[in-house]
């Protein structure tokens, strides 16, 4: 694996320099390898399909090939996959009704569940089968990893594009399959956001969890608090080096003095959630509240609890400053959600509550009052009659809260999703209070953690969750009860930006881990973490030709 991988990287390297078309010489002669490997699924796919059956020969695409469809909503995932054949083939399939070489067809008899398919490809044609679109979808994807890696380049490469005969039934084992990113440490610009919505949604992953605020930067323009973005989006510098040297002596922490921040428009983030929707990936917005919002408080001193100016945080770890509990804030708080509505039209709306801490509230004499005559017992009870604030606004208006682990505490709404994040107990005991949960546990999904021991990974937040990690997760805590057990809707990973300045990093932490993930999200039946490590090789040349910077040092010993 690793001189075909070096070999595709200086091909790219060239590609991206030169900025045209890479010479690549046709093969003469395929060689007996390649057509085996065009046949193989167990070399190619991640995730690994449900049942398949593989048999002689190959489906050769041409450029003559048709992509037909039948049923209406077929046909956007059928424009959406000649889109992404054109790039690499250089043909301009033409999408028909009924038909084709390539045919995608809603079936409503297919018993395969909202997400799953079935995949027929003979010599002469492919066929998919799916109850909806988003089964399509996934069928379509997997169709283009049997085809050679090269199908994910961006520029045309002159090659035969075959994928080997077979029969695939494919379902997913669980319905949220996702990741998140923090853009409020570090902003990633929109075309950065798309190309990894673009990466996971092809590894068949559905959600995409976008933490928007924080303490060091409010990255979404909202129309009635301007200041949010104009203020709240910019910081004053950034602390250089670990946040750990920061807690031990922040007397002598060093800045890098440079203002820093971004923020996207409404029209950017509704381009990105249009964009992600015809890839079949929810956008899950976080607005995180009532801790984490500094940024907020920098930009609107009311609603804090010291009414000081504070700034935009230059550090990273848990700030003091939390928004106050008066009725005022909470209105603050259901105004920027009604907006975030009209921009997400996902069920779901995720409102943080992670760490916050209740110093400022305790110290206050206003909000001591204020718990007493709400005839609340301790800040633990004043957070969750936030929350349920919060919760009472959007259920209404159709939505599910989504809040991490910690809005527990004091007692949740009963309609919450859990999102326990550190550790898997908190799951459990989500669960078993009779919540719907996403698993997001720190010790195996956490990827802001070292990927590995050697001292020349790049700085990271601490913690190692190497791969091997990832692939071994259960999503299902073992002592929960099958009825338990149903409440367990997914799991995601994480991305904490705080030591990833820009998406190449975001790349390094999240590549192949991703890979992993999605295939314990996938697939009922995972299999050996050394068919995994086999069928990353392909993988992985797939992500050079997307130029994603992925950590390559997993080795395959069958490719070695
Ligand atoms: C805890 S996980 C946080 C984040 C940090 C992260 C770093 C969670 C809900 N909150 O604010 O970025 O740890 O790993």
């Amino acid at each position: 694996m690793v001189p075909s991988c070096l070999y595709l990287r200086v091909l790219l390297g060239e590609v991206r320099s030169k900025q045209s078309m890479p010479e690549i010489e046709r093969p003469k002669k395929e060689s007996v390898n390649a057509e085996k490997m065009d046949k193989n699924v167990k070399t190619r796919l991640i995730p690994l399909p449900g049942e398949f059956h593989e048999s002689e020969g190959v489906f050769t695409l041409s450029p003559d090939s048709v992509i037909g469809f039948s049923g209406d909503q077929a046909c956007s995932v059928a424009e959406l996959f000649a889109g992404q054949l054109r790039a690499a083939t250089g043909f301009v399939l033409p999408v028909q009704m009924t038909g084709g070489d390539i045919h995608l067809c809603i079936d409503e008899h297919e018993r395969c569940g909202p997400e799953g398919y079935r995949m027929q490809i003979e010599q002469t044609a492919v066929v998919i089968r799916a109850n909806r679109p988003a089964g399509l979808f996934y069928g379509t994807q997997t169709l283009r990893q049997l085809f050679p890696p090269e199908i994910f380049s961006s520029v045309p490469v002159d090659r035969r594009w075959s994928a080997g005969c077979v029969t695939i039934r494919d379902t997913p084992r669980f319905g949220w399959r996702g990741m998140h990113l923090d853009v409020s440490r570090h902003f990633m610009p929109e075309q950065d956001v798309i190309r990894f919505i673009d990466t996971i949604a092809s590894l068949k992953m559905n959600v995409f969890h976008w933490h928007l605020t924080d303490d060091q930067g409010w990255r979404v323009e909202i129309r009635k608090y301007p200041d949010l973005t104009d203020v709240g989006g910019w910081r004053e510098g950034t602390l250089i080096g670990h946040m750990r040297e920061y807690d031990v002596r922040p007397d002598q922490a060093r800045y890098d003095n440079r203002r820093y921040g971004g923020f996207y428009t409404q029209t950017q983030i509704r381009r990105i959630v249009e964009y992600a929707a015809r890839r079949h990936v929810t956008v899950v917005p976080e607005i995180d509240m009532p801790g984490h919002m500094q940024a907020a408080i920098a930009a609107y001193p009311h609603l804090g609890c010291s009414r000081n100016q504070v700034p935009v945080r230059r550090e990273w770890g848990i700030s003091e400053d939390i928004l106050n509990p008066e009725e005022s804030t909470v209105q603050f708080c259901c105004d920027v959600l009604a907006e975030i509505m009209e921009l997400f039209p996902g069920s779901f709306i995720h409102i943080g509550g992670d760490e916050a801490l209740k110093t400022q509230w305790e110290a206050s004499p206003r909000i001591q009052q204020l718990r007493k005559k709400r005839g609340l017992k301790d800040m633990q009870a004043m957070q969750s009659w936030f929350i349920h604030q919060i919760e009472r606004f959007l259920t209404p208006a159709g939505r599910r809260l989504i809040g991490w682990e910690e809005i527990l505490e004091g007692g949740a709404p009963s309609s919450a999703v859990i999102l326990p994040w550190t550790c898997e107990d908190k799951g459990v005991q989500a669960a078993r209070a009779g919540h719907d949960v996403i698993m997001a546990p720190s010790p195996f999904v956490y990827f802001d953690h070292y990927q590995s021991q050697n001292s020349n990974e790049p700085l990271a937040i601490g913690g190692c969750t190497p791969l091997e990690k990832v692939y071994s997760f259960n999503p299902v805590p073992a002592e929960l009860t099958p009825a338990e057990q149903r409440r367990i809707l997914g799991a995601q990973g994480q991305l904490w930006t705080e030591y990833m300045p820009d998406m190449r990093q975001v790349e390094y932490m999240a590549f192949p881990r991703t890979c992993a993930l999605a295939e314990v999200l996938w697939s009922a039946e995972k299999g050996e973490y050394a068919d995994f490590l086999h069928r990353l090789c392909s993988q992985s040349q797939r992500l050079d030709f997307l130029g994603v910077n992925y950590r390559a040092a997993n080795t395959c010993e069958k490719c070695a």
